[in-house]
């Protein structure tokens, strides 16, 4: 294994079915955008990937919701994140989106190749399907209890709050997101993916980071909850997944194929394909070759993921890959794991978020504080808390006291003492070290120092340590800080100017050093601060090799005889009163939107009058009930309409002992179109009322009424 000379980074493709929140940020981008800055800044060669995931039930349902179309929901989403990403300083070569032709053909492409060569099966077996809307249910079309962790509100294909991969039919209480039925089932014929057949080198690739017998990666570089979470999938014994569904938005299954028609491909099928698609429109773009990313054995290929993406990242799709041939499997999948805030899970349909777009209007032009406490609290190992009280105590106690202020210093005083001019200085003079607790110490040997200090910054950064690495450079700065404090600069300017030279010399080193490494973390203040330095921004063009070179040689990082300008704060402090509104912000989101949601969940699309006026209601009375065979939930019941009998098959069997139900007055839909249920045939429907609880009662005529007459 040589070192990598190329490198394909990914972060996950977001649904474009709603904005970005800080959980987004500190999972997926900031780390791997992180990671990106620092290989330019080390002079390889590196592409870095995004963009918008378009299909799924993630998409189409959200049009259900706002009653518009797929089209347009995209649209909407993908320009909003894409102006988040942009604001926060996410530097991706490309930012693509999967409705992009060139996509459809490339997932149709690997669809095709992987049909052609036998790596799929087809399996016609019975699915959810929801009676009422005539759609089959897959994904987030269906959601029930999970049966790994209890979650009520697990999706077909996964459930987010454990990070378990699904299927529809494992769902305890599976029900139908479209109409809040439960679904019935119905044969429709797919293709799958037979993982069973790849356990014996996933588990090799997994465990021992063997590919076709030769050493890929050295697994205890990954992290663990990654390699833990792929191994307990393995152990438990890999299933067939079908790959593709019965729905009409996504990407057609390639129609010569024999029964592609009416077939798209599920979302996990061509979203991670949409890094290979934006890579090629990058190349297109940028006169490059795509192929020497993701084929040459030299290229070393890195997704950044959340951890309920490990699955598809780790197992799924190195099997198409694998499948297709000649592409590269992940080096590295450094999954994170999840941010909560404020000690609750994040929530989006409870508004119990922190929205990028909603951050930068409140907080302008401090993203870089946004970013740096991210990569604070960045959930490497585990789950972290963002709170607003850490935010402040971050960006006052951290960024303005420790990181601003000796920057800040450093430049007042050259400019007062020096007229702005980096001093030459007498290097036999010794200053006091802060490093060696006050000992004598010459500002060669304060370099090399700082070398070390970025060195470990750097395999930090290598071993996608980014907490650690960011507290490198906040102790960077610490050291700079005590530094001037040992030294007092400020006070002996007048009586010992040359020892002053050395000690302020030595500082503005250490900021020129600084400004490098914060275009890694904080892009926006190197910026700021290279123009104070006047200096030329960072272009990320092996800087942070320069800088190491110069270090190792005993070469200075800023000339003596260079003017810089004026200084300015880079940080500034926050406010109680902002952290104060922003805490009641959220609790007052979080409490309109839960009203919301119960409203949301209650009405349903609006209906014509006609709509109403073809229900025929009718009074009536139950004769007898009994339960249906072999079924836990369903009553058969007899209703007396008066002018007939009708028999009704109804899921109420959980509540309602079916003696007690005879001589119950009742109201039920009698014109409703019969439906065949377990073997029953039910004409009709009763009305229940049920409570938020799911408490059921009869609505009913009042009492004594006569059967058969009609409710309007
Ligand atoms: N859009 C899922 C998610 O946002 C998905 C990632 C695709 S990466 C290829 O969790
Ligand atoms: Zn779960």
């Amino acid at each position: 294994m040589n070192p990598p000379s190329r490198y394909l980074v990914t972060s996950a493709l977001p649904y474009a079915n709603g904005p970005l929140h800080i959980g987004h940020l500190a999972g997926a981008y900031l780390p791997a955008d992180a990671f990106v800055r620092y290989l330019r800044l080390s002079a390889k060669d590196v592409v870095y990937i995004c963009g918008s995931d378009e299909h799924g039930a993630a998409i189409t349902i959200r049009a259900l919701r706002e009653d518009t179309t797929p089209q347009a929901i995209v649209e909407k989403y993908h320009k909003m994140i894409s102006e988040a990403f942009e604001h926060m300083g996410i530097s991706f070569d490309i930012y693509h989106r999967t409705s992009a032709k060139i996509h459809h053909e490339t997932s149709q492409d690997f669809f095709q190749k992987l049909y052609d060569n036998g790596s799929f099966i087809e399996k016609e077996n019975d699915q959810f399907f929801d009676a009422e809307a005539g759609q089959f249910l897959a994904d987030r079309y269906i959601i029930g209890t999970c049966p790994k962790c209890g979650h009520d509100e697990a999706y077909g294909d996964q459930c987010e709050n454990c990070g378990s991969t699904l299927s529809p039919t494992e769902l305890i209480k599976p029900k139908s997101t479209i109409s809040g039925s439960t679904p019935i089932l119905k044969k429709t014929k797919h293709w799958y993916l037979p993982l069973e057949q790849h356990e014996d080198w996933l588990r090799s690739f997994i465990s021992e980071g063997l590919l076709d017998g030769e050493q890929h990666h050295y697994p205890d570089e990954w992290k663990k909850h990654v390699v833990g979470q792929c191994k307990s999938w393995l152990d438990a014994g890999l299933q067939p997944r079908a790959i593709t569904r019965d729905l009409d938005w996504g990407v057609d299954v390639p129609q010569q194929i024999d029964g592609a028609k009416g077939k798209k491909l599920y979302v996990w099928m061509d979203a991670p394909i949409g890094y290979v698609s934006a890579t090629k429109q990058w190349a297109k773009d940028h006169g490059k070759n795509w192929e020497e990313y993701w084929k040459d054995d030299d290229t070393a290929l890195v997704h950044f993921i959340g951890k309920d993406n490990i699955v598809f990242h780790c197992l799924i799709f190195p099997v198409i890959l694998k499948q297709y041939g000649s592409f590269n499997l992940p080096i590295n999948v450094p999954a994170n794991q999840f941010v909560n805030l404020e000690g609750r899970k994040v929530s989006t349909s409870k508004g119990w978020a922190v929205w990028i777009n909603d951050y930068l209007k409140d907080f302008p032009n401090r993203q870089d504080e946004l970013r740096y406490y991210s990569f604070k609290i960045m959930p490497e190992q585990r789950d972290s808390d963002f709170t607003w009280k850490g935010y402040q105590e971050a960006v006052n106690n951290e960024l303005v006291n420790n990181l601003g202020n000796f920057i800040h210093r450093v430049l007042v005083l050259t400019n007062k003492y020096y007229n702005g001019v980096v001093p030459v200085f007498d290097e036999s003079i010794s200053i006091n070290a802060p490093q060696e607790s006050g000992l004598p110490t010459w500002h060669d040997s304060e370099l090399l120092d700082l070398f070390d200090k970025l060195h470990d910054l750097r395999s930090y950064l290598k071993s996608f340590d980014f907490r650690s690495a960011l507290k490198t450079l906040m102790e960077v700065s610490s050291i700079g800080n005590q530094m001037l404090q040992l030294n007092e600069p400020w006070k002996h300017e007048k009586t010992d100017p040359d020892t002053v030279k050395v000690v302020m010399n030595l500082g503005l080193q250490y900021v020129t050093a600084i400004s490098v490494v914060l275009d890694i973390f904080m892009p926006f203040s190197s910026k700021k601060l290279r123009s104070m330095l006047s200096l030329a921004p960072i272009q990320e063009k092996g800087e942070f090799v320069d800088i190491m070179d110069a270090l190792s040689e005993g070469k200075h990082l800023i000339q003596a005889g260079h003017k810089i300008n004026k200084a300015q704060h880079l940080f500034s402090r926050i406010d109680d009163g902002d952290i104060a509104a922003q805490i009641s912000k959220l609790k007052a989101t979080e409490g309109a939107k839960e009203e919301n949601e119960v409203a949301e969940g209650d009405m349903k699309p609006t209906a014509s009058f006609d709509d109403f006026s073809k229900l025929d209601l009718r009074t009536g009375t139950i004769i007898s009930a009994e339960k249906v065979e072999k079924t836990d939930k369903l009553l058969k019941i007899l209703v007396d309409l008066g002018f007939e009998t009708r028999t009704v098959v109804s899921g109420i069997a959980e509540t309602y002992d079916p003696e007690e139900l005879k001589g119950q007055e009742i109201v039920m839909i009698a014109n409703l179109a019969p439906r065949k249920i377990r073997g029953v045939v039910s004409k009709g429907m009763i009305l229940l009322a049920e409570d938020g609880n799911g408490k059921l009662g009869f609505v009913s005529a009042p009492k004594g009424w006569a059967k058969g007459e009609v409710v309007r």
